[in-house]
């Protein structure tokens, strides 16, 4: 069914489909490594890649096919590629696009990791990189060297909720003939679209919104054009960060209600953030939907709903925030986010533990962060959570 010109919902449940030969609803799961051939011709017509046809599942499956055409449908892209997990998806564009001497610039409020295998593994291979505030235009400008290749920016920030300008940051770029790939894990294609923003690359960590159900570890990487994608997908399948068959229906399972969840989610994120604003035990809060974000008015053209993560900070500071954190019931206290549970976390001693502390305060996670995922529970019983363990405080 041709799919490019169906709204956001009926893509999110019939984009990828594919005619299974015996009329499946639902897309079958090839669970198989390998594909026989019809005779040893027809082998080496599928390696010279001369009719389309499956081989091998790290070089491409039917499922995983299925999973990677709605994702590039959903951001508009060229053609999507699905991973192991997030970073298979971060390292495998990193890997692809960069080379020793080249040079990336990055928000210094991305996801621990992301920062953490670019100065552990990547500088051993003579990449450069410099992590700024990528809010501020003026930073990218001046952070950018002759040898500069990517641009990488995570916007809303793990966990800082920074926004960045997404538009504007490409035209920077590209002036530069510099790539800008774009983190959209925090909004997912529904509320943001960096492709249509001037983005080249758009990755997720599909364990979030997208799969929505805390239940698969899974990444995604879309390209805008069909060479950069050739590249990316070449080194995936060389990387070998290849989804799982059962992983792709996963995912395909979870992200037809994606819209539906995110409304309930944003909902509840909406009423917490004023609850949390008003709450006199709270130092500060962050959260795009609040006139108070510093970027609010940037988040309103460019994405099209504030999302449900907030992050926020208690009087007293660390202690108070650990207390507060050890006392609520409904969240439950672990890493990950986007799924239907509420969660909360502490990212100094948790997701960015492996930043040094004044990494992290350059990069605004101080020690009374604290970043709450907010899931589709009834309103009333995550404010009830949230005033009982504020009482302990
Ligand atoms: N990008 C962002 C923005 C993320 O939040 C994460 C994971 C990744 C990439 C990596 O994806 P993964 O390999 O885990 O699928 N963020 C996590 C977090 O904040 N807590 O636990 C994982």
């Amino acid at each position: 069914m041709e799919t490019k010109d169906l709204g956001f919902n009926s893509k999110l449940v019939h984009s990828g489909d594919f005619d299974d030969v015996f009329g499946s609803v639902v897309t079958p799961i090839y669970q198989t490594s390998t594909f026989f051939f019809d005779n040893c011709q027809n082998g080496a017509d599928l390696f010279a890649g001369k009719y389309k046809g499956y081989i091998y599942s790290r070089i491409g499956n039917p499922t995983i096919d299925a999973l990677e055409n709605k994702l590039a449908d959903l951001e508009n892209g060229y053609r999507g590629i699905a991973l192991a997990s997030g970073m298979a998806a971060v390292t495998t564009v990193y890997t692809a696009l960069l080379a020793k001497g080249d040079h990336m610039v990055s928000t210094d409020a991305v996801y621990g990791p992301s920062r953490g295998v670019m100065n552990a593994v990547f500088s051993k291979y003579g990449v450069e990189s410099t992590y700024i505030d990528t809010t501020n235009l003026e930073n990218i400008k001046n952070a950018i060297r002759p040898n500069t290749k990517m641009l990488y920016l995570e916007t809303p920030a793990n966990p800082t909720m920074d926004i960045v300008d997404i538009k504007a940051a490409c035209e920077i770029a590209h002036k530069h003939g510099i790539l800008v790939v774009v983190d959209n894990t925090f909004c997912s294609p529904y509320l943001q679209k960096p492709l249509n923003l001037g983005a080249d690359i758009v990755l997720h960590s599909l364990t979030k919104f997208i799969n929505g159900h805390a239940d698969i570890v899974g990444g995604a990487i879309i390209a805008k054009e069909k060479n950069v994608y050739d590249n990316l997908r070449k080194t995936m399948t060389m990387m070998g960060g290849n989804m799982d068959p059962h992983q792709a229906y996963m995912v395909i399972r979870g992200v037809k209600t994606m819209a539906l969840r995110m409304d309930r989610a944003q909902e509840n994120s909406m009423k917490i953030a004023e609850f949390l604003e008003n709450h006199p035990k709270v130092e500060w809060v962050k959260y795009p939907g609040l006139k108070s974000h510093p970027q609010h008015e940037l988040a309103k053209t460019q994405m099209s709903g504030f999302g449900a993560m907030i992050c926020f900070g208690l009087k007293g500071g660390f202690d108070s925030s650990v207390k507060f954190m050890d006392n609520v019931k409904l969240a439950m206290l672990a890493v990950s986010l986007g799924g239907v549970e509420t969660l909360i976390q502490h990212p100094a001693s948790m997701t960015h533990a492996g930043m040094t502390k004044e990494q992290r305060l350059e990069a605004g996670i101080t020690d009374d962060l604290i970043r709450y995922s907010i899931g589709i529970e009834d309103i009333a019983d995550l404010i009830h959570d949230l005033e009982q363990a504020f009482e302990k405080v």
